[in-house]
């Protein structure tokens, strides 16, 4: 193990059940988190759920449950939904944990004393669905919230304020000065129109009166008030490796990666590295911004029934099929839309016939032509030599997409070694060869070619294990190399042309991705 890799997905909020939009900001965090296992890293995944708040006591009165009743059962639902989906997460926090009330009044209380913090009153725009005051901006031509389509309420208070605006031109500076702090580059753009725009960055108001909210942490120098959803939220970050009680908090938190998605920018993108500078620690690293997934071109709502449950897609399609199209069709940043024709032809596509048939043509010709045994590959033609230096350079590849945060693209630098060892197989033809059983060099060259194939199998394998973890690990052990993905460093390991023992007995299987069908049109989403 080397250095430490910390990252983060948002933690949600416990007023829905898990939906495409928390499953892809899952399924990229968990790919991030094995592809830097993987190399070797020291790696700390943290996830979890978002418990305070005027929405959660909301939903919660809605439902005829008590709060707390109501945040134990959804927290359970997304805890039990990721273990199935088996995300490799290594704390699940939940901020109505005794631990993150005590991180959140630490602070709160460390940036009372640096002076940061004022007590005013206030009448504004509040948007329960948002959580906090709209300005200008936030609200439509109809003067309702653009994310929700509701008027704000308004609401007079005396409150507590962060003195954000303070650090206006300090943060400003930090995302000039580093560009990829806030990834990909035209959300950093966003972030810093937001503080140069004519009213520059208002304070942010971190307190709910307790008469009106009593669901939320007690701030430490006045009790009759709780800490604003938000500003107790983002503190998970800290919480999840116990700051600052942990001798490796240090380590850790200097590689943090946070990834979230764009509509919550302006709290990850401006709040929190403010509120991190205001208690004297340092910032994160990356801020990575996905896009949003729309479902047959509409928004994902409740209300339009098109939530899409990752448990239902894993039960109609398989769960690696599911996953493999939320990576591969989002471009991270971008929005992408959802339909499940799209997953079919593109799983269809790229899995059954791509990757799925060379596998099942490669073990099988193995099987067929010398009992399943890799044979020796003997001296490299031109055509070897081009496979080798693919595989020299497609891993170094897929090592600087993933630490760009492109998996989408690395995605496809892996296909990229599909299709070279599909077209190989083509030009040589070893059921041609096979034929010609009194000519050595054919038995010769037939020999190659299957081991290359099963070597280029292996290397496609390794580099696709972040992605699909389940799938590589069945092409290993078809491969004779049960365990190997826990003994591979990447990318060095898939670069190591010839990796693949000869002699090491290999064995067919099912198919990996049986052709799926279209959905019927009644059933679709
Ligand atoms: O905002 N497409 O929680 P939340 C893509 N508790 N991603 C989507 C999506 C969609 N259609 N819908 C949701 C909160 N997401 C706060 C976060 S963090 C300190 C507090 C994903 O339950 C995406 O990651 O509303 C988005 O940022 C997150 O879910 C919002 O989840």
């Amino acid at each position: 193990m080397t250095k430490p890799f910390y990252i983060t997905t948002p933690i949600f909020y416990v007023n829905a059940e898990p939906h495409i939009g928390h499953t892809y900001t899952s399924v990229i965090t968990d790919t991030i988190a094995r592809y830097h296992r993987l190399a070797g890293e020291d790696t700390f995944y943290l996830t979890g759920t978002d418990e305070h708040g005027d929405k959660i006591s909301q939903a919660a009165e809605a439902k005829g449950q008590s709060t707390q009743a109501f945040a134990d059962h959804i927290a359970g639902i997304f805890r039990s939904t990721w273990d199935e989906l088996d995300f490799s997460y290594d704390r699940f926090i939940r901020t109505t944990e005794p631990a993150h009330i005590e991180t959140v009044q630490h602070i709160l209380q460390k940036v009372y004393d640096a002076g940061d913090i004022e007590l005013r009153e206030y009448s504004g725009q509040y948007c329960v669905g948002c959580e906090r005051f709209l300005t200008d901006r936030d609200l439509d031509e109809e003067g309702r919230c653009k994310d929700h389509e509701k008027p704000p309420e308004e609401r007079k208070e005396t409150n507590y304020f962060f003195l954000m605006s303070r650090y206006t031109d300090w943060l400003a500076e930090h995302i000039e000065k580093n560009p990829g702090f806030i990834r990909p580059a035209g959300y950093a753009k966003e972030v810093l129109s937001m503080l140069r725009s004519d009213n520059g960055l208002e304070d942010l108001c971190i307190s709910r009166p307790k008469e009106r909210l009593q669901w939320g942490i007690p701030l430490p120098f006045d009790t009759d008030y709780v800490c604003y959803v938000w500003f107790d939220a983002l503190i998970n970050y800290l919480t999840g490796i116990n700051y600052p009680d942990d001798p490796q908090f240090e380590e850790r938190w200097s590689n943090v990666e946070h990834i979230i998605g764009k509509d919550i920018l302006k709290p990850h993108g401006v709040f929190w590295p403010t509120i991190l500078k205001a208690a004297g620690l340092p910032i994160y690293q990356h801020l990575n911004v996905h896009g949003f997934w729309n479902v047959d071109n509409r928004k994902v709502s409740k209300s339009l029934g098109n939530m899409i449950s990752p448990l239902v897609m894993r039960e109609r399609y398989g769960f690696e099929c599911f996953r493999y199209f939320l990576l591969r069709e989002m471009s991270f940043g971008r929005d992408a839309s959802f339909s499940e024709e799209a997953l079919v032809t593109r799983v269809n596509a790229d899995l059954s016939k791509n990757l799925g048939n060379l596998e099942s043509r490669c073990i099988k010709m193995l099987g067929r032509f010398r009992e399943g045994i890799v044979p020796e590959p003997g001296a490299a033609t031109e055509l070897e030599k081009d496979l080798e230096a693919l595989v020299k350079r497609i891993p170094i590849t897929v090592d600087e997409q993933m630490r760009n945060m492109e998996p989408h693209r690395a995605l496809a630098s892996v296909f990229e070694l599909v299709d070279a060892t599909n077209k190989y197989i083509d030009q040589r033809a070893p059921w041609k060869l096979a034929k010609e059983t009194d000519n050595a060099e054919s038995m010769e060259l037939l020999d190659k070619t299957l081991y290359s194939v099963c070597e280029m199998l292996r290397v496609i394998s390794l580099l696709l294990a972040p992605f699909l973890p389940e799938t590589a690990s069945r092409i290993l052990e078809r491969l004779g190399l049960a365990g190997a993905l826990e003994k591979a460093v990447l990318p060095q390991d898939a670069q190591a042309w010839g990796g693949l023992p000869v002699g090491n007995p290999t064995q067919t299987g099912d198919p990996l991705f049986p052709r799926l069908e279209m959905p019927a049109a009644e059933d679709a989403n």
